[in-house]
């Protein structure tokens, strides 16, 4: 029964609404997960598969990247995890038989969700040009069309090489070497669309591009901001962190336009007081931010405590550390004087906010000596992303929390090994010492010319200079900007190839000729010719460690990432290649080798591996409070303030996650915390906004996006739920709403899509119009 998919497409979208919930977890999490996972896999393989997730000889957890705690429960896994595992581990399986059936225009009308739900994919698949439906091919035959249409580009920078977050450190290594002996840095990545402004700030300010803490710092931080981030739903595992530090004495500030139900209280399933109790509140101070107004707030933030430290008096009573502000900063007095200059009329405007709760907000700041400020898609997805990044370094700079225990900067990453993704060199702007390690290393030169990220990749296919698209993971036409012009740029491609475990619309929306290629998870056993392999991951704050997965694979057809890199750039790169790419597919130990040998701080890489615990990554500033700036000091920084501009009428709309999906995984219709039920197309709006639009709770409207490029672009039939949002801001579900979504909408310096600011009008409509797939 499990392995049955449903029948017809289920998205009804008729959505039932109740009142947002006040807690997260508790038994109803567990409950849900264990249903899900039974929907999926039966009742053994739930059992055996779930007691294996992130444990030390298990499998590391395909859902986020939070790290795990040295010891462990015997359930190291969230409501969310075991959904991501039952989602992988499924019975259901996508066959050539399903291909036959179901025309790819048949395919196209479908809902991601349906299309998900359908099951693993099983063996190749090849779509021929002008063919109306996939058929199946041999491995052999798969890599002679993806090689005949690489051979016949002009340049290797017609071809992009797109990845998912979920690729392991080794095949994420073998990717990006295989792209660069191809000839191209054409390697844009989820991450673009994601932390890319997290990366551009820290990289300029601190040198380096990640987390500065470990998890055991959220112990001792007197003070942790949450900041653009529902942890809830999308780090789970965060909460008993959160909790743990609360224990521990730790005041949580959130900085969110939606109360989020995660942040108010958390219910741990693993404690007593979690079940039977009434769990552990977790927010002590919620500020309910307009969009986009975070910088203004860190800048007045910034203004307050200098001049608390102008009137403290004595040495030592300052506000500031002036002694960590002499010997490791630079830029301090450029950066004071526009701090200084702040203003509250404004930055009440921006943000929304009260002066008493900014009051407030001080206080606590200036009571903490260790802080940490964690932080996710609300801050990276707006036009001034970066700036306001940099304004959260400044903020912990000015009293010194960087580089010391319990402080820090922590930017919680989306995908399980999205940052191990980018140290192995999955990037479009590699830096020189890197490419000249590799050329050290392999005896080729690699391009040096700065590749494609997403949104120029998607401009070249769109404009026919990129020709061919390889995806490794990931659904790029769901998770991309501007889905109409997204799937017109991917319809441009003379072939597009997706390594893919399941069934998704970039399978469906296709080049000239389509490629499916199937791949082993996570969860599953990794046979090659020198024996079991397992593969390595790096979490959010910079812990490398083995994963191994002990399932039988979905399909006797599959083969692993590494392995189809291998032979694919065997095949493409010919005998001429001094790579050796065998020895790299029959053992990943080798593979570990080549990369100690690049890739600084990963030394004796097998041995130092082989500790279940795993190890920590070098970083600079967190280890030695050394800055590998431009300066060789902590840059702060003097931006000038930004905030979204909303025309009267208008909302600004952010695009965000629900409880039950995975970015375009759709688990189920559901978004438990925020009380909606069975369906997805809804947009939250404040009652008072509604009111002044006319619109009822439960009107239905179009979302029309308003942009500079006077082109209307609509999201049809998404039904209104009054929902305390801050004002002016209303919320809905990617991808639904990435058709809003400008292309040329980003931020700046790390050209993010702005999936957090899309400026709307709500044109009320019936309920009939809303048979557009997800
Ligand atoms: N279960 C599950 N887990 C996931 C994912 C998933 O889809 N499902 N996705 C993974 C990935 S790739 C990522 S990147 C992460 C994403 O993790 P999150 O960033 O938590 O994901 P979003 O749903 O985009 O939520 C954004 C949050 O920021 C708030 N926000 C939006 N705009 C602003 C703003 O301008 N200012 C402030 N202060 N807050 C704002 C929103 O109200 C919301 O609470 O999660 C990862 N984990
Ligand atoms: N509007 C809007 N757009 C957004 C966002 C937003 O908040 N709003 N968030 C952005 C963010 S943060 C991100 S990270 C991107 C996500 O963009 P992507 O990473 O491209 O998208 P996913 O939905 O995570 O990819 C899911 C697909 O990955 C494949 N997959 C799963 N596991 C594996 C595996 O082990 N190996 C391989 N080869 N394939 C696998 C499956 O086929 C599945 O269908 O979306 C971005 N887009
Ligand atoms: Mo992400």
């Amino acid at each position: 029964m499990a392995a049955k998919p449903p029948a017809g497409d289920p998205v009804q979208d008729a959505p039932e609404v109740t009142p947002p919930q006040h807690a997260a977890a508790g038994l109803p999490a567990v409950g849900r997960s264990l249903r899900i996972a039974q929907q999926q896999m039966g009742v053994r393989r739930t059992a055996l598969t779930l007691l294996r997730v992130n444990q030390k000889d298990g499998f590391d957890c395909p859902g986020c990247a939070w790290p795990e705690p040295d010891k462990r429960h015997a359930a190291e896994f969230c409501e969310n995890g075991a959904k991501a595992v039952a989602e992988e581990a499924t019975l259901r399986r996508v066959t050539p038989d399903f291909f036959a059936a179901h025309p790819v225009a048949d395919l196209a009308t479908r809902s991601g969700y349906w299309l998900g739900q359908q099951g693993r994919l099983t063996q190749p698949m090849y779509l021929p040009e002008g063919a109306e439906r996939y058929e199946p091919v041999s491995w052999d035959r798969a890599f002679d069309i993806v090689a005949d249409e690489l051979t016949a580009l002009g340049s290797p920078d017609e071809a992009v090489f797109y990845t998912s977050g979920r690729t392991s450190n080794e095949a994420a290594f073998l990717y990006q070497l295989f792209a660069r002996e191809f000839g191209t840095n054409n390697l844009p990545d989820c991450s673009n669309m994601c932390h890319e402004s997290s990366g551009s700030a820290l990289t300029e300010t601190l040198g380096v591009g990640k987390g500065s803490v470990l998890l055991e710092d959220h112990y001792k931080a007197d003070l942790i901001v949450v900041a653009g981030q529902n942890p809830g739903t999308n780090h789970p595992r965060m909460l008993s962190a959160l909790e743990k530090a609360k224990a521990n004495g730790a005041k949580i500030i959130s900085i969110n336009p939606l109360p989020e139900a995660g942040l108010e209280r958390f219910k741990n399933p693993q404690n007593a007081r979690g079940i039977a109790g009434g769990g552990t509140a977790l927010t002590d101070l919620f500020l309910q931010i307009r969009l986009g107004g975070d910088q203004a707030l860190f800048r007045l933030l910034n203004k307050l405590i200098l001049e608390a430290s102008d009137s403290a008096s004595g040495a030592g009573g300052g506000a500031i550390d002036e002694e960590f502000i002499r010997e490791h900063t630079h830029g301090f007095e450029e950066f004071a004087a526009a701090a200084r200059a702040a203003d509250w009329d404004e930055t009440l405007r921006a943000t929304g906010l009260d002066r008493a709760d900014i009051d407030r907000a001080l206080r606590m700041v200036l009571a903490s000596k260790r802080t940490i400020v964690c932080w996710a898609m609300g801050l990276t997805q707006h036009k001034h992303s970066v700036p306001t990044i940099r304004e959260v370094v400044n903020f912990l700079l000015l009293r010194g929390n960087i580089g010391r225990p319990g402080a820090g900067v922590c930017p919680v990453r989306g995908h399980s090994n999205v940052q191990g993704d980018r140290t192995m060199g999955i990037f479009e702007r590699p830096a020189p010492a890197f490419l000249d390690a590799l050329e050290r290393e392999f005896g080729f030169a690699p391009p040096r010319e700065h590749g494609f990220d997403v949104v120029r990749a998607i401009r070249a296919l769109r404009d026919g200079q990129a020709k061919v698209f390889f995806a490794m993971g990931g659904n790029f036409v769901s998770a991309s900007p501007d889905t109409e012009v997204t799937e017109a740029a991917m319809r441009a491609a003379r072939l597009t190839v997706h390594v893919s475990t399941k069934l998704n619309r970039s399978h469906v929306v296709t080049g000239a000729r389509a490629l499916i290629l199937p791949t082993l998870g996570r969860t599953e056993r990794d046979l090659q010719g020198g024996g079991p392999q397992f593969v390595t991951v790096e979490d959010s704050m910079g812990m490398v460690h083995a994963s191994r997965g002990r399932l039988e694979p979905a399909s006797s057809h599959l083969l692993s990432e590494p392995a189809i890199v291998c032979r694919l750039a065997r095949r493409v790169l010919g005998p001429e290649s001094r790579t050796p790419w065998e020895e790299f597919e029959k053992d990943y130990a080798s593979v570990r080798d080549r990369i100690a040998a690049v890739i600084p701080g990963f030394e004796d890489f097998n041995e130092r591996v082989s500790d279940p615990s795993g190890f920590a990554l070098p970083h600079a500033p967190r280890d030695s409070r050394s800055f590998p700036t431009a300066t060789g000091k902590a840059n702060f920084t003097a931006a000038s303030v930004e905030y979204p501009e909303v025309p009267a009428g208008r909302l600004l709309l952010q695009t965000l996650r629900s409880h039950d999906q995975y970015n375009t995984t759709i688990y189920g219709l559901d978004d438990r915390y925020r009380g909606i039920k069975n369906g997805r197309r809804v947009v939250l709006v404040h009652p008072e906004d509604a009111g002044e639009l006319g619109l009822a709770d439960g009107a239905y409207v179009d979302l029309v996006g308003e942009w500079k490029d006077g082109i209307e672009r609509r999201a049809t039939g998404f039904r209104v739920i009054h929902y305390p949002t801050a004002r002016g801001c209303a919320a809905s579900y990617y991808p639904e709403t990435n058709v809003l979504v400008p292309l040329d909408s980003t931020a700046d310096t790390s050209n993010t899509p702005a999936s957090k600011s899309v400026v709307v009008r709500l044109e009320q409509t019936t309920p009939a119009a809303q048979t557009t797939p997800a």
